[in-house]
């Protein structure tokens, strides 16, 4: 084959393939206050003096509650295929239980029309970490009356928008939901007690099948899924104290969960690991409820982990990442060491390859299910011109590795049917504030105008193509 005709090999994706990219409603929206909204955690999270970086909140957030129409337009534009946002529970239910608003409810029939009258297929994620303050007031997720309170929430939305959308995700990232939340403290509700998060993420998960069943007994032909955000796991060295703590930060992280929903056990060696914390944690029937098959699962995934058992010795503190709810899962057993690859604006970092071996690891492991890229993509410095016009060849390259890594992953097996850009737009980074950007699309934060990157306008091209060019991986 010459050059030429390398470059000129188009890498297609399956029939069918979903292209789109992703957002959370309380990260876009803003209009905190308008139409009935309750108070999320959130809200309440980032009032507290120092949690958020420059004490940003997302009270306007990208203002996408009053300007969703043309921001359905630009992705149109954009040639995307899906669009996966989340609903906002305190939206839909203020205090996170019994009526429903409908006025909430609204914002989201006029999202789905919108997309739909542009081709665009509507992905709802039910739960992205924004709890109605009310239900965090008598418990939080370590309470399991909010597992049940989520499944009510899920068919109230699922009942108004069943009939046009047919993909579902319950909740996004229960480790995040639950060890940051809960352990880490580092997401809201800012609470600093392990052994609670431990039963947070068995809610978390119990939340996940009770909403999936509410769901399947109100109509059938939904797609629905569990969302979670894996990692490949390298330990430092062969040593026996770096195997250790690959073991222990894979386990926490990845099998906690993928063997919880689709083996419907939780790993032995975890809840050795976690002792006390995770005694008496599943009810009779629970992990029945959690493991109920589903249609698909949806995989988060950004970076690889490098980590060490070494104590307190060789390996960088600075490249410890900043959310791994390590000040309790880590401090004796494992510290974050880093291997040298190139890092995101978030100092994470890059390896295309890692998203290769999860998806290959899933599919090997697990009984086989469609797997969904739910989320992959990359925060850097942007610098944007006079136009507003960012030239991110960063941003772009990340996400044409990781790409090329799906594609190699389908070719090697893995039952692949889409992937989701993180994110569509800038947005509120969570503790990060504003800072923090991950847009394919600049949003000038005074202005609010809208000006597609060119990783934006890559991707587009690529959409366009149904696939990637040049050879494979
Ligand atoms: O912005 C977040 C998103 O809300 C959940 N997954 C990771 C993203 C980047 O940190």
């Amino acid at each position: 084959m010459t050059t030429q005709q390398t470059q000129d090999q188009q890498l297609r994706f399956p029939e069918g393939f979903a292209w789109g990219a992703a957002t959370s409603a309380y990260q876009i929206e803003g209009a905190v206050s308008e139409d009935g909204r309750g108070r999320s955690i959130w809200d309440t999270f980032a009032r507290l003096p120092g949690r958020v970086v420059n004490g940003e909140n997302a009270d306007v957030a990208v203002d996408h509650y009053h300007r969703y129409r043309d921001d359905v337009r630009l992705m149109a534009r954009l040639g995307l295929g899906a669009y996966r946002f989340s609903v906002s529970w305190p939206r839909v239910q203020p205090d996170g239980v019994g009526a429903v608003n409908q006025r909430g409810l609204d914002f989201y029939r006029r999202l789905v029309d919108e997309l739909l009258g542009q081709g665009i297929d509507p992905w709802v994620t039910l739960y992205h970490w924004d709890l109605p303050q009310a239900l965090e007031d008598a418990g939080g997720w370590p309470a399991r009356d909010t597992a049940l309170r989520f499944a009510d929430y899920a068919a109230a939305v699922h009942d108004a928008l069943g009939d046009r959308v047919r993909n579902w995700s319950t909740v996004n990232e229960p480790w995040c939901a639950a060890f940051l939340g809960y352990a880490s403290g580092e997401h809201a509700p800012g609470r600093r007690e392990p052994a609670r998060a431990v039963l947070a993420a068995h809610h978390l998960l119990l939340g996940h099948g009770l909403a999936m069943a509410a769901m399947r007994a109100q109509r059938a032909g939904s797609r629905i899924g569990g969302c979670v955000n894996l990692y490949a796991v390298s330990p430092l060295t062969r040593s026996a104290a770096d195997l250790d703590a690959a073991r222990r930060i894979d386990g926490l992280q990845n099998r906690l969960f993928l063997d919880a929903l689709l083996r419907g056990e939780y790993p032995a060696d975890v809840l050795a690991d976690l002792g006390e914390a995770a005694e008496g944690l599943a009810e009779t029937g629970d992990m029945g409820v959690i493991s109920a098959p589903m249609d698909m699962l949806l995989i988060n995934y950004y970076s690889r982990f490098t980590v060490s058992g070494a104590p307190g010795g060789a390996v960088s503190a600075a490249a410890a990442p900043t959310d791994t709810g390590s000040p309790w899962v880590g401090s004796e057993h494992v510290s974050f060491a880093g291997s040298g690859r190139p890092v995101t604006g978030m100092g994470w970092e890059i390896d295309h390859d890692g998203l290769r071996e999860v998806l290959l690891r899933v599919a090997g492991d697990y009984p086989r299910i469609p797997l969904v890229v739910s989320e992959n993509g990359a925060a850097f410095d942007d610098v944007a011109d006079a136009g507003g016009f960012v030239r991110d060849p960063e941003r772009r390259d990340y996400i044409e590795a990781h790409l090329r890594a799906c594609h190699a992953a389908i070719g090697q097996g893995a039952p692949l049917v889409g992937y989701f850009a993180w994110s569509l737009l800038d947005n509120f980074e969570w503790a990060w504030g504003y800072g923090k950007r991950f847009g394919l699309v600049r949003v000038d934060y005074p202005t609010q105008r809208r000006v597609p990157k060119e990783s934006a306008l890559w991707y587009a091209e690529t959409i366009r193509r149904g696939g990637l060019t040049g050879p494979a991986q």
